[in-house]
Protein backbone atom coordinates (compact mmCIF):
# COMPACT_ATOMS: atom_id res chain seq x y z
CA UNK A 1 0.00 0.00 0.00
CA UNK A 2 2.50 2.41 0.87
CA UNK A 3 4.90 1.80 -2.09
CA UNK A 4 1.66 2.42 -4.68
CA UNK A 5 1.49 5.73 -2.70
CA UNK A 6 5.07 6.49 -3.44
CA UNK A 7 5.18 5.34 -7.01
CA UNK A 8 2.07 7.61 -7.41
CA UNK A 9 4.30 10.56 -6.24
CA UNK A 10 7.57 9.67 -8.59
CA UNK A 11 4.92 9.73 -11.24
CA UNK A 12 3.36 12.96 -10.24
CA UNK A 13 6.75 14.41 -9.98
CA UNK A 14 7.81 13.52 -13.20
CA UNK A 15 4.76 14.76 -14.78
CA UNK A 16 5.93 18.06 -13.54
CA UNK A 17 8.76 17.94 -14.50
CA UNK A 18 8.06 16.84 -18.02
CA UNK A 19 5.30 19.27 -18.57
CA UNK A 20 7.54 22.46 -17.12
CA UNK A 21 10.41 21.52 -19.37
CA UNK A 22 7.88 21.95 -21.97
CA UNK A 23 6.78 25.07 -20.94
CA UNK A 24 10.52 26.15 -20.92
CA UNK A 25 10.94 25.71 -24.33
CA UNK A 26 7.89 26.94 -25.58
CA UNK A 27 8.93 29.89 -26.76
CA UNK A 28 12.17 32.34 -27.29
CA UNK A 29 11.79 36.12 -25.52
CA UNK A 30 13.16 39.25 -28.33
CA UNK A 31 14.04 42.16 -26.27
CA UNK A 32 13.52 44.38 -29.48
CA UNK A 33 16.13 46.93 -30.69
CA UNK A 34 18.63 44.47 -28.38
CA UNK A 35 20.73 46.64 -26.12
CA UNK A 36 19.35 49.82 -27.29
CA UNK A 37 15.90 48.85 -26.77
CA UNK A 38 12.53 50.80 -28.45
CA UNK A 39 14.27 54.27 -29.25
CA UNK A 40 14.56 56.87 -31.67
CA UNK A 41 18.03 57.90 -30.22
CA UNK A 42 20.95 56.23 -32.30
CA UNK A 43 18.39 55.35 -35.60
CA UNK A 44 18.30 52.04 -35.01
CA UNK A 45 17.44 50.15 -37.77
CA UNK A 46 14.42 47.59 -36.64
CA UNK A 47 13.70 46.40 -40.07
CA UNK A 48 17.02 44.91 -40.00
CA UNK A 49 16.57 43.62 -36.38
CA UNK A 50 13.36 41.46 -37.12
CA UNK A 51 14.47 40.60 -40.48
CA UNK A 52 17.34 37.88 -39.13
CA UNK A 53 15.14 36.79 -36.49
CA UNK A 54 13.04 33.51 -36.81
CA UNK A 55 9.59 34.27 -34.95
CA UNK A 56 7.34 31.57 -33.45
CA UNK A 57 4.25 30.99 -31.87
CA UNK A 58 5.10 31.68 -28.19
CA UNK A 59 7.76 33.99 -28.68
CA UNK A 60 7.82 36.49 -26.15
CA UNK A 61 8.34 40.22 -27.49
CA UNK A 62 10.01 42.38 -25.65
CA UNK A 63 9.38 46.62 -25.46
CA UNK A 64 12.27 48.51 -22.93
CA UNK A 65 12.02 52.03 -23.15
CA UNK A 66 11.48 55.12 -21.33
CA UNK A 67 7.25 55.79 -20.44
CA UNK A 68 7.72 59.30 -20.40
CA UNK A 69 9.07 59.47 -24.00
CA UNK A 70 7.38 56.67 -25.94
CA UNK A 71 4.70 53.83 -26.03
CA UNK A 72 3.81 50.86 -27.50
CA UNK A 73 0.83 50.97 -30.12
CA UNK A 74 0.44 47.85 -32.24
CA UNK A 75 -1.29 48.85 -35.22
CA UNK A 76 -2.44 47.56 -38.92
CA UNK A 77 -0.13 47.05 -41.80
CA UNK A 78 -1.36 50.55 -43.46
CA UNK A 79 -1.39 52.49 -40.25
CA UNK A 80 2.26 51.15 -39.79
CA UNK A 81 3.11 51.98 -43.42
CA UNK A 82 1.42 55.24 -42.54
CA UNK A 83 2.04 55.77 -39.46
CA UNK A 84 -1.30 56.42 -38.90
CA UNK A 85 -1.61 56.23 -35.05
CA UNK A 86 -5.60 57.31 -34.48
CA UNK A 87 -6.71 53.84 -33.88
CA UNK A 88 -4.29 51.78 -32.67
CA UNK A 89 -5.59 48.28 -31.91
CA UNK A 90 -4.08 48.51 -28.53
CA UNK A 91 -1.21 50.54 -26.72
CA UNK A 92 1.43 49.64 -24.02
CA UNK A 93 2.74 52.39 -22.05
CA UNK A 94 4.81 50.77 -18.85
CA UNK A 95 8.28 51.18 -19.77
CA UNK A 96 8.85 47.39 -20.24
CA UNK A 97 6.08 45.58 -22.38
CA UNK A 98 5.71 41.78 -23.19
CA UNK A 99 4.06 40.04 -25.60
CA UNK A 100 3.18 36.80 -26.69
CA UNK A 101 2.60 36.44 -30.12
CA UNK A 102 0.47 33.79 -30.31
CA UNK A 103 -0.79 34.17 -33.70
CA UNK A 104 0.39 33.85 -37.51
CA UNK A 105 1.32 36.72 -39.74
CA UNK A 106 2.65 40.01 -38.98
CA UNK A 107 2.31 41.95 -35.76
CA UNK A 108 3.03 45.99 -36.78
CA UNK A 109 4.32 47.95 -33.88
CA UNK A 110 4.86 51.49 -33.84
CA UNK A 111 5.81 54.07 -30.97
CA UNK A 112 2.81 56.66 -30.57
CA UNK A 113 4.74 59.89 -30.15
CA UNK A 114 4.23 62.40 -32.77
CA UNK A 115 7.49 62.00 -34.86
CA UNK A 116 9.02 58.76 -33.89
CA UNK A 117 7.11 56.12 -36.38
CA UNK A 118 8.35 58.36 -39.12
CA UNK A 119 11.75 58.55 -37.66
CA UNK A 120 11.95 54.78 -38.03
CA UNK A 121 10.30 53.55 -34.54
CA UNK A 122 8.18 50.70 -35.94
CA UNK A 123 8.97 46.81 -36.53
CA UNK A 124 6.97 44.27 -37.98
CA UNK A 125 6.77 41.01 -35.96
CA UNK A 126 6.34 38.37 -38.78
CA UNK A 127 5.41 34.54 -37.37
CA UNK A 128 5.45 32.65 -40.87
CA UNK A 129 3.04 29.55 -41.24
CA UNK A 130 5.09 26.17 -40.82
CA UNK A 131 5.87 24.71 -44.00
CA UNK A 132 3.96 21.44 -44.12
CA UNK A 133 0.53 23.51 -43.43
CA UNK A 134 -1.08 24.66 -46.93
CA UNK A 135 -1.43 28.04 -47.87
CA UNK A 136 -5.05 28.83 -47.62
CA UNK A 137 -6.15 29.25 -51.24
CA UNK A 138 -7.90 32.31 -50.66
CA UNK A 139 -4.98 34.20 -49.38
CA UNK A 140 -6.97 35.84 -46.52
CA UNK A 141 -5.85 35.50 -42.56
CA UNK A 142 -7.65 32.77 -41.06
CA UNK A 143 -4.73 31.64 -37.84
CA UNK A 144 -6.70 32.19 -35.13
CA UNK A 145 -8.64 28.95 -34.90
CA UNK A 146 -6.51 26.80 -36.34
CA UNK A 147 -3.79 28.20 -33.09
CA UNK A 148 -5.97 28.06 -30.42
CA UNK A 149 -7.23 23.53 -31.86
CA UNK A 150 -2.99 23.29 -31.79
CA UNK A 151 -2.93 24.69 -27.78
CA UNK A 152 -6.00 22.57 -27.11
CA UNK A 153 -4.28 19.26 -28.72
CA UNK A 154 -1.50 19.70 -27.08
CA UNK A 155 -2.66 20.33 -23.64
CA UNK A 156 -4.96 17.34 -24.15
CA UNK A 157 -2.36 15.67 -25.16
CA UNK A 158 0.05 16.21 -21.91
CA UNK A 159 -3.08 15.14 -20.07
CA UNK A 160 -3.39 11.83 -21.59
CA UNK A 161 -0.08 11.47 -20.97
CA UNK A 162 0.04 12.03 -17.01
CA UNK A 163 -3.22 9.71 -16.77
CA UNK A 164 -1.39 7.05 -18.86
CA UNK A 165 1.66 7.24 -16.35
CA UNK A 166 -0.70 7.37 -12.98
CA UNK A 167 -2.07 4.33 -13.93
CA UNK A 168 1.52 2.60 -15.23
CA UNK A 169 2.28 3.70 -11.46
CA UNK A 170 -0.22 3.36 -9.23
CU1 LIG B 1 8.89 56.94 -29.33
Amino acid sequence: MASIVENRGVAVLLCLVLVSSVEVSDGAVYKVGDSAGWTTIGNVDYKQWAVNKNFQLGDIIVFEYNPQHHNVMQVTHAEYRACNVSSPISTRTTGNDSIAIDTYGHHFFVCGVPGHCQAGQKVDINVPRAPSVAPSPSGLPSPVPAVAMNVVFEKVGWLMLILQLLYMFG
